[in-house]
């Protein structure tokens, strides 16, 4: 194994605790004043007003339709009218949204939100949960919607859901199970993977249970998701790149599909996130570690089409590349820009930062070649022809207005902004309906589906939103999102030997990726 240095591991099975005192604060509210480089207020910027409030009122109209057809369900069939339960009848629109209402000031829309989590949301269901969806969404909601509001109710509620995800995690080699009964806790993996887990699935449950665990004082949490960082470490290849499925009886990968798409994407992500989130202490130097090998081997992977040369991320299986790249692995553009600022070697950032501008560049071009112009949701790449859609439907998915978000941030290149104004438009003409927003089943006919995902209120209009508000606006180096854009605040990490009182050394980081023109935090 590359660049790890022997004896981190225990490191990560030591306890992060704080006091739930630390993260308390009443309704939070961001500043969205203009500063300029010397911190002077520069006054509103007339176009990125009117685009956020555009987003805003897209947001209201995406909830007062959920609110009218579906509520109380998971999620809202627009054209029929009617609301659906997708994830076992758990509220899954209210929760997701919680924080994206709070960010925009519709405190009104918030608070009915909130009474109904207060009095209706009720986990003792029989039902098989997919323990990510559970944890990215509604953990990760109602812990974010805790550190933005200060209501305990939210504490709370994620402290129940996670008690009956935890026995998932009672398995020989500490990976977890992907799916789990909330009533019985009898939890198994999909009969798809042949009894292996999913390497994304295992992977992007470790930012909620860790600030899970920093917000309770109680350990548990922390150590089930960092025990499988441990297991999959001891197995770590020198690329860094992990295969999607993982057997859970002994640890060790099982030879499979390497990509940066469908099940392996968010592993990926909180391997730099949680670095992030543990203040780049010590502690979790090793999650560093493995990201960089990992951005290593995703170099390995990238190759340029022909003629026009745009940059795309292959799959990969066993020794042989495939040229082909989900619209969901556009993530990596903004993990790339978040990541670029922590290497030593300035070279090394502005190359990853460069890179992730090229990815970026790609995946808009993945909307821009469709008549609607919105993305397909895979993308094959044929010598002499660039690329071309492969699967046409589009689920109004995040992954490239987050990526534009984080590249506005780390370069203040305002050409993002108004890429994300041609995305945001191409939603407002194809799927907005009277009765919500709708995906599409071809983005090159336009026809329509009949879902409003729960994650286009949580996720895509939220970064578009903060696409067009100033940094001061959940600051980077205040807050981490997760996976689903729920953002948990940066806290001390400390560690279970020293009082509580007392955080970790803060290693030094290089502040890197900024460039003229962008204001305030990141
Ligand atoms: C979301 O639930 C999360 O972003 C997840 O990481 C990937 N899939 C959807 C959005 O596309």
């Amino acid at each position: 194994m590359e660049n790890v240095q022997p004896g981190k591991l225990s490191a990560l099975a030591l306890i992060a605790l704080l006091s739930v005192s630390d993260v308390a604060c009443k309704h939070r509210t961001f500043s969205r004043k203009q500063l300029d480089a010397n911190g002077n207020d520069v006054g509103d910027d007339p176009v990125t007003s009117v685009r956020s409030e555009k987003v805003k009122d897209a947001m209201l109209h995406a909830w007062t339709s959920y609110e009218k057809y579906a509520w109380g369900f998971d999620q809202l069939q627009p054209q029929t009218m009617n609301g659906v339960d997708s994830f076992g009848g758990l509220g899954v629109t209210i929760v997701d949204a919680l924080d994206t209402l709070l960010i925009m000031g519709l405190d009104e829309q918030f608070k009915r939100a909130r009474d109904w989590v207060a009095t209706s949301l009720n986990f003792n269901k029989d039902y098989d949960a997919s323990v990510f969806e559970t944890t990215i969404r509604i953990v990760g909601g109602l812990l974010s919607a805790y550190d933005l509001s200060g209501d305990k109710v939210f504490l709370e509620k994620a402290t129940d859901i996670a008690d009956r995800l935890l026995p998932a995690w009672n398995t020989p080699s500490g990976i977890n199970y992907n799916s789990i009964n909330l009533a019985t806790g009898k939890a198994h993996n999909y009969p798809s993977a042949n009894g292996n887990s999913i390497l994304a699935e295992v992977g992007t449950t470790q930012l909620e249970f860790i600030t899970l665990s920093q917000r309770t004082n109680q350990s548990k949490y922390q150590e089930k998701v960092e025990k499988v960082i441990e297991v999959l470490h001891k197995n770590f290849p020198a690329d860094g790149l992990l295969p999607i499925y993982i057997n859970p009886q002994t640890g060790m990968p099982s030879p499979s599909l390497i990509t940066f798409g469908a099940m392996g994407d968010s592993f990926y992500e909180y391997l730099l996130k949680v670095w992030i989130q543990g203040n780049k202490t010590q502690a979790v130097n090793v999650y560093r570690e493995m990201w960089e090998n990992s951005m290593s081997g995703l170099q390995s992977l990238v190759r340029k089409t022909t003629p026009s040369a745009y940059a795309y991320i292959c799959e990969k299986n066993g020794n042989t590349l495939i040229a082909q790249m989900n619209e969901l692995a556009c993530f990596a553009s903004g993990m790339l820009a978040l990541g670029s600022f922590g290497f030593d070697d300035p070279q090394k950032a502005k190359g990853i930062l460069s890179l992730a501008e090229e990815i970026g560049k790609t995946c808009y071009n993945f909307y821009q070649i469709t008549n609607t112009k919105l993305a397909g949701e895979d993308y094959v790449f044929t010598p002499g022809q660039d690329m071309s859609v492969d699967d046409p439907y589009n689920l109004m998915r995040p992954e490239t207005v987050e990526s534009l978000f984080y590249l506005w941030r780390f370069t203040g290149n305002t050409m993002y902004q108004d890429w994300g104004w041609d995305i945001f438009q191409a939603f407002e003409k194809n799927s907005r309906l009277e009765t919500g927003y709708v995906g599409l089943t071809d983005v090159n006919t336009g026809a329509k589906d009949n879902l409003m995902q729960s994650f286009f209120l949580a996720e895509t209009l939220k970064y578009l939103y903060l696409l067009f508000s100033p940094p001061s606006v959940i600051p980077l180096d205040e807050w981490v999102f997760n996976t689903e854009a729920h953002p948990l605040k940066i806290v001390s990490r400390v560690t279970s030997g020293q009082s509580l009182s007392k955080s970790e050394h803060v290693l030094p980081t290089r502040p890197g990726g900024r460039k003229e023109g962008r204001t305030g935090h990141n």
